[in-house]
This record gives C-alpha cells, sequence and structure tokens, in this order.
C-alpha cells in the first residue's frame, strides 16, 4: 500500500516538474471560486494553526470536525518539532471562521457562499489571521476547503506556505446540485469505500451522492418492513444495514453532502423478487414488477417509510428507466383461462409473426399468447383497460404518489418524461442521460431537470477524455433565464458493471472534477480562452492533490495524447 502510494506520488511530481513549475497566472484552486484576487506575498501557516469561532452558527460540531480534518491535511508534512519551525515567527496563526446561521439544515439550495481573506496582519495582533466568513457551516466548509488547496508545503523551509498572498475569495456554485451517482448494486461497495468517496467529493465541492443503492442484480439493503428483500444481496456479507446507511448520511452530512436514495423501477428491480417471489410477474418472467398487484405497491411503500426516516434529503430517485414495456404482464384475474379474441386477419397475422420471431423467457404458450395479443396496437388489457405503455405510466404515477405522500420531491429518468411528459407530476425533477437534450424540453414544459448526458457525464464510458466531460455544459441551448433556473444543475454517473472497489475511484477521478468545475464556476471564465491552458495544469494540480490526499486517481491524460483541439 505505502509504495504504491510512493509510486503515484514519484508519477505525480514527475508529471508536475516534468512539464513546469506552477504558472503564476493561474489559480491552483478547483474548482475556481467565483470572484478573487491575489498578491506577491507568500505567508508562512502555524502547524498549530488554531481556530477561532463566531457567530450564531460558529459553536459547531460540523465545523470543529471539519477544521480537525482538514487540520490533518494541511499539515501532512508537520515538522512542529523541528529546528526549523521553531525559529520561524509564523504569518497565520489562526483561522477565524464566522457562521452567521444556527441552521443546520441541509437541502438543496443551501447556502454554500463564503468570504476567504488571507492577509497578513499588519498592527493590532502579532498573529496574522486567515478568516472565512459564511452564511451556513456548510458555506464555511466550502471555504475550509479553498483555504487547504492554498496552503503547500515548501520543501525548503519546511513550512506550509501560502503563496500570492493576500487573497480575497467571495465564492458560491453555480449550480446547486452537484451530483455523483453510486451504483452498488451490480458490485457491492463497502461502506468504509464509500466514505472514502464522500470525502473525495468534498475536495471538489461536489454536494450529492446519489446512492443508486439497488438494481436488478442485487438488493444489499436491510428493509426491516420487507425483511425478506436482502435475501437479494449477492451474500450475507454484502449488504447493507439500516445503521450503515444512516452512519453515511452522517458521514456525508458533516462534509455538506446530501445522500439521494434510488430505488429504480418498475425496469431495474428483478432482486427484489429473490426475497418476495410475488412481485415478479412470473418465475421465469422476472422484470418489469408485476404492476397488477397491491403487493408491489405494498412493498415500495414499505420501503420508502423505512428509507424516509434514513434519508433527510426532500429528494427521492424513482428510476423508471428502460423499462421493456414489451413485457408488462398485467394479469386478469383468472390467468388459466385467458381467451384471446383475433378479430381479423391482420391481427391475426401480427400474432403468428410474433409467436415466430418471440424471444420471451416466459415459457407457457399462454402467456406468450397474452403477450402478443396485449402488444397489439388495438389490445386492450382486459381488466384494466390499459395498454402496456398506460400500465407503465400508471406504475410510475402511482410510485410518484407514495414518495410524494412521504413527503419527498421525486425524481424520475427520462424516459418517464420522454413517454408521458403531460401526465408527470409537475413536482417531477427529470433526470436526463439519453443524448436528446431532454433538459431543453423539460424546463421548456416548466419541469426542472438534472443533467447527466452518458455521452459525456457517464464515468464508465472509459474512453471519454477529461476535456469532453470539462466541456459538457447543463445549460447547452437553454438561454431564457427563468428557463436556466429549472436546471438544477448536474451529475457525473459511477455505474458498477464493471467496477468495484479495485477500480472505483480511479475511475471517478480525475474526471468527476472536470465536471465539478463545470457546475461550480462562471460559465464565461471555464468556457473562454484555450482549455489546454488555463484548465489542464489546474486538473493536473487537483490530481495530484487527490493523490496525496491518498484518494487513487487516476491521470488526467497520458501527457502526449488526447489534449483537446485547440
Ligand atoms: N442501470 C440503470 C444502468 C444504466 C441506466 N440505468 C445505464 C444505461 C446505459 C449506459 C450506462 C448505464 N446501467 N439502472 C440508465 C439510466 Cl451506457
Amino acid at each position: 500500500m505505502k509504495s504504491y502510494l510512493l509510486l503515484l506520488f514519484t508519477i505525480c511530481t514527475f508529471l508536475l516538474y516534468s512539464s513546469a513549475e506552477l504558472d503564476d497566472n493561474l489559480t491552483y484552486v478547483w474548482p475556481l471560486p467565483a470572484k478573487f484576487s491575489s498578491g506577491n506575498n507568500t505567508l508562512s501557516v502555524d502547524p498549530e494553526l488554531s481556530l477561532v469561532f463566531d457567530g450564531k452558527g460558529g459553536d459547531s460540531s460540523i465545523i470543529k470536525d471539519g477544521f480537525g480534518r482538514y487540520k490533518k491535511i494541511i499539515f501532512k508534512h508537520s515538522t512542529k518539532s523541528s529546528s526549523v519551525n521553531k525559529r520561524l515567527v509564523f504569518d497565520i496563526g489562526v483561522l477565524k471562521i464566522v457562521v452567521l446561521s444556527d441552521n443546520e439544515e441541509l437541502q438543496l439550495g443551501v447556502d454554500e457562499s463564503y468570504l476567504l481573506l488571507v492577509e497578513k496582519r499588519n498592527g493590532q495582533s502579532i498573529i496574522g489571521e486567515a478568516y472565512i466568513e459564511a452564511n451556513t457551516v456548510y458555506g464555511a466548509l466550502r471555504g475550509l476547503e479553498t483555504f487547504s488547496q492554498l496552503c503547500a508545503f515548501d520543501y525548503e523551509t519546511k513550512a506550509v506556505q501560502i503563496y500570492r498572498a493576500p487573497w480575497y475569495i467571495l465564492d458560491k456554485p453555480r449550480f446547486a446540485y452537484r451530483g455523483l451517482l453510486l451504483d452498488t448494486s451490480r458490485h457491492y461497495l463497502p461502506i468504509g469505500v464509500i466514505k472514502q468517496i464522500i470525502e473525495s467529493m468534498s475536495y471538489a465541492k461536489l454536494n450529492v451522492l446519489h446512492w443508486h443503492i439497488i438494481d436488478e442484480e442485487s438488493f444489499p439493503l436491510e428493509v426491516p418492513s420487507y425483511p425478506n428483500l436482502w435475501k437479494g444481496s449477492y451474500t450475507k456479507w454484502e449488504r447493507y444495514t439500516v445503521e450503515d446507511a444512516y452512519e453515511i448520511v452522517d458521514f456525508a452530512k458533516m462534509r455538506g453532502i446530501n445522500v439521494m436514495a434510488e430505488i429504480d423501477v418498475p425496469g431495474h428491480a428483478e432482486s427484489w423478487g429473490t426475497g418476495y417471489p410475488d412481485l415478479w410477474p412470473s418465475p421465469s418472467c422476472r422484470e418489469p414488477l408485476d404492476v397488477s398487484k397491491n403487493f408491489t405497491f405494498d412493498v415500495i411503500s414499505g420501503i420508502m417509510t423505512d428509507l424516509r426516516k434514513i434519508f433527510p434529503f426532500g429528494l427521492f430517485h424513482l428510476g423508471g428507466d428502460e423499462v421493456n414495456t414489451g413485457r408488462i404482464v398485467l394479469w386478469n384475474s383468472n390467468r388459466n383461462k385467458v381467451v384471446v379474441y383475433v378479430t381479423d386477419l391482420v391481427m391475426l397475422r401480427h400474432l403468428i409473426l410474433k409467436l415466430l420471431e418471440l424471444d420471451i423467457a416466459c415459457e407457457t404458450m399462454v402467456m406468450i399468447v397474452m403477450f402478443t395479443y396485449w402488444n397489439h396496437p388495438s389490445a386492450r388489457l382486459l381488466d384494466h383497460n390499459m395498454t402496456t405503455k398506460e400500465a407503465y405510466q400508471y406504475f410510475v404515477l402511482r410510485a410518484q404518489e407514495i414518495a410524494i405522500s412521504k413527503g419527498w420531491t421525486p425524481v424520475n429518468w427520462e424516459e418517464t418524461f420522454n413517454a408521458f411528459a403531460s401526465n408527470l407530476n409537475p413536482r417531477t425533477i427529470v433526470h436526463n442521460w439519453l443524448g436528446g437534450g431532454v433538459c431543453a424540453k423539460a424546463v421548456a414544459k416548466g419541469f426542472r431537470c438534472i443533467f447527466s448526458n452518458q455521452g459525456f457525464w457517464y464515468l464508465d464510458h472509459l474512453d471519454v477524455p477529461w476535456y469532453e466531460v470539462y466541456i459538457a455544459e447543463p445549460l447547452e441551448g437553454i438561454n431564457d433565464t427563468s428557463m436556466q433556473e429549472l436546471v438544477l444543475g448536474g451529475e457525473v454517473c459511477m455505474w458498477s458493471e464493471t467496477a468495484d472497489t479495485s477500480v472505483v475511484q480511479q475511475t471517478i477521478w480525475p474526471r468527476a472534477a472536470a465536471a465539478a468545475e463545470r457546475l461550480w464556476s462562471n460559465r464565461e471564465t471555464i468556457s473562454s480562452g484555450n482549455i489546454t491552458l488555463t484548465a489542464l495544469p489546474r486538473l493536473h494540480y487537483f490530481r495530484c492533490l487527490l493523490n496525496r490526499r491518498g484518494v487513487q486517481a487516476a491521470p488526467v491524460t497520458n501527457y502526449y495524447a488526447r489534449q483537446p483541439p485547440s
């Protein structure tokens, strides 16, 4: 482990120093603050830096805990006891944090703005002071992150230095929602790894962990009201207890990160039936979930009741993507007596062709005939008088109603909008992933949306280079200001079919950081100029910073190839 880190560090150092010293015209803070100015002084920082807090919210464990974490990061090379430092008079001895509000509720749109001043005090006080002021503890955490990025260990004086002081930084995010999806169904991730990822998210000022807990492959979560559900886990060790989930939410909150849970229904839920086979339309036809049974919705409601206690975030993701409507089975009251009325020759021909081409797991003749019958455009489901497409809509809307009744705002993948936008609950947040520019369409209809275009922000697509992640713009094609406001932000997605603990952090970083700057920083500033000169050296630096902090971030580029077209 140690030698691996050393190797990474060496590669990192090589990349930095073989390319160039730091460019004084660039600001090595990632993501770039909204407004800042710097000077020409170098200030040293006391390894015994002390925290002074003030304001209604200053006396918070979130602040104290955060200060402790960042102190460890800043003084990794602490030389407290060395004679070198004893002789030094440090320019900065105190970090003063003022938090104006004591409201620690963490929700979408929480105030993350902060003011950071780093200057050498003349006069009154002998000890220089760095100063952070924020409206909320979460703004103060963002300020602490920026402060930590200004600090650099200097190998000559063996002190932590802040270059180019004085710094005056006034910062706030461009978008309220800056997410990362983790998928723990395709491959289980131990909670320690999830925590490391949450910690690393805070370095890039990402603020929502979208926890895609469950999918068709495995159901790793304990649900007290339906205790057989986690029989669908891979093994009994690859599971999250309720306590684990609480712990993750709390760990994230201490870092100003919300956790949005997802249950992806009805299409990505086959694993639910391991514990409750009644959720499957039949033993051989296991997805989508059986839309015709009230039991299906009882289970969904039970899961949500349990999850509502664990996840205080106001958004809940209901999935709804990739539903094979051709396989929705709305059974009749008496499953064994199905009469198929072939009303004309066209339908008979359709039926015969279907029978010949069918590739359906459901084995009985009766079922095949039923499928065929219901897939015919003129067919209605006998008991419910619905087409299969209507049944898909019925399912999604009913699941939404349950989520809303628990006090949640529903988020759904864009297929739901694409299929029945006008019937979707107007509070729905549309989550983009396909390439058709759905955000522009959704906000034009008054829906809020989250941008995750798979061509740019799906991290499992390893062939997407950093600059394509960087230039993807959530507001592309949306010019009206009131519509722009409906774009809540965006999210990079770490689908885990091909990634587990062994590679997940290398796959997330550094490209997630490219999206993080897009979501935090001023659009014009980061879109103008040649990003090979303005962003790439800074991203190299941030990636090294991640490595120094113990995050296994991959190289940004192979250095000779994949530069963006100039
Ligand atoms: N799982 C779920 C997935 C994907 C989606 N939903 C997915 C689809 C295409 C690609 C990558 C991931 N694996 N539940 C789509 C939202 Cl390329």
